[in-house]
């Protein structure tokens, strides 16, 4: 009989091997830790893709770990404020539409764990470090949905700036998250597209429902210029991730692409832009923008935004609740173990 702690001593060894094909390589190659490192640069300078079983620098795991694992939280956690609007969508083509996006978002989240665990870190330590607030997760999703009008702004506006860095990331240097960013970026495409679509027939409708999309459009723009983080000079990461290649573009240049794209497209919807400061400069080729609200950002960051608490409540229960799927899915997995040693053993 093989027992789950047998399954959980298999993983670690598996661990251990990754481990020690690291020293491994060091002795096949005869390399230093340096010397290793200097190759794993050329190969980033070189735009090839750094492979799970290749040599990385412990740093450059760990990074990537925080960021992809972080990138997987958001569309998890992202779910709940459009899956909160399943049951009110205003026609039944309307929810297909919305409880399609949302199980979109779902299948991200899971792509992203499974790419984040190729490093060689278990789900659940992933979900533990969310749960326990040690993981962030993208600000934006700590503020409510309110109205039918938000469903619009988020798929417009929130999956909009999502694409707009995810786009870079398909370049990213980790060849299962650039890979995973390919698909993902098909799928957010459509998901902007239907919440413009949704602003499109507010916007032209009765003078309430532009109104909606005006109160949408005002509460949820500024929260998704924050979603590209602070400024580069503030940025903790962007260096390192720069130079790994992790990032392909750093934080202001694509809130920079973001701002320029969404100017003509509110301004093609009718509605007042909510930045009154935003002018065209001709001679850089781009808008000048307002300010953002830093310190609204960090709070967010740091739990204290208006809906961190219960998102993550949410999250805890919902867990709690599929326990026993993951019980089901870890019984047969050691049933299926265990008939596959004893047909081996019988042979
Ligand atoms: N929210 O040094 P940096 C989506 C943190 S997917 C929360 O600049 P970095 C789809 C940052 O983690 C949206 N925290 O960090 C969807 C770090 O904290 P740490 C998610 C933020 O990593 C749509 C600290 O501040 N997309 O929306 C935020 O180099 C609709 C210092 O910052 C991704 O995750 C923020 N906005 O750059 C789903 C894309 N900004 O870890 C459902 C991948 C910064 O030291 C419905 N991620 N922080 O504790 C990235 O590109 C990067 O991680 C950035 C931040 C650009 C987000």
């Amino acid at each position: 009989m093989i027992h789950s702690v047998d399954l959980y001593s298999k993983n670690r060894i598996i661990k251990v091997v990754n481990i020690l094909t690291t020293g491994e390589e060091m002795t096949k190659y005869n390399k230093s830790e340096a010397e290793l490192e200097a190759i794993f640069q050329q190969k980033i300078d070189s735009e090839q893709k750094i492979e799970p079983k290749d040599w990385m620098p412990e740093a450059y795991r760990k990074n990537l770990i925080r960021q992809m694992s972080q990138h997987a939280h958001s569309e998890i956690i992202g779910m709940q404020p459009e899956g909160n609007f399943i049951t009110r969508a205003p026609s039944l083509r309307r929810k297909t539409v919305l409880l399609s996006k949302v199980q979109d978002e779902g299948g991200h989240g899971l792509y992203l764990y499974s790419a984040t665990e190729t490093l060689g870190i278990e789900r659940s330590e992933l979900i533990s470090a969310l749960q326990s607030g040690q993981a962030k997760y993208a600000s934006i999703f700590n503020y409510p949905a309110q109205t039918w009008g938000d469903m619009g702004a988020i798929g417009w506006l929130v999956d909009g700036a999502a694409i707009v860095n995810q786009v870079s990331l398909q370049r990213t240097s980790y060849g299962p998250y650039a890979r995973g960013m390919i698909r993902i970026c098909k799928e957010e495409s459509f998901h902007q597209r239907q919440g413009y679509v949704i602003m499109m027939e507010l916007a032209k409708g009765t003078p309430a429902q532009k109104q909606m999309a005006q109160d949408s459009l005002n509460r949820f723009y500024w929260p998704s210029l924050m979603m590209f983080g602070p400024h580069d000079s503030e940025s903790a990461h962007s260096a390192k991730s720069m130079k790994w290649k992790i990032k392909r573009e750093t934080n202001d240049d694509l809130r920079q692409k973001f701002i320029d794209q969404t100017a003509p497209q509110i301004a093609y919807l009718g509605l007042e832009h909510p930045d009154k400061d935003l002018v065209w400069n001709e001679e850089k080729g781009q808008h000048d923008s307002g300010e953002i609200d830093w310190e609204e950002f960090y709070a967010v960051i740091n739990g204290n935004g208006h809906s961190n608490r219960q998102r993550i409540q949410h999250h805890v229960k919902a867990h709690e609740e599929g326990a026993w799927v993951r019980d089901a899915m870890s019984e047969y997995k050691q049933k299926k173990l265990q008939r596959k040693i004893n047909a081996e053993t019988a042979a």
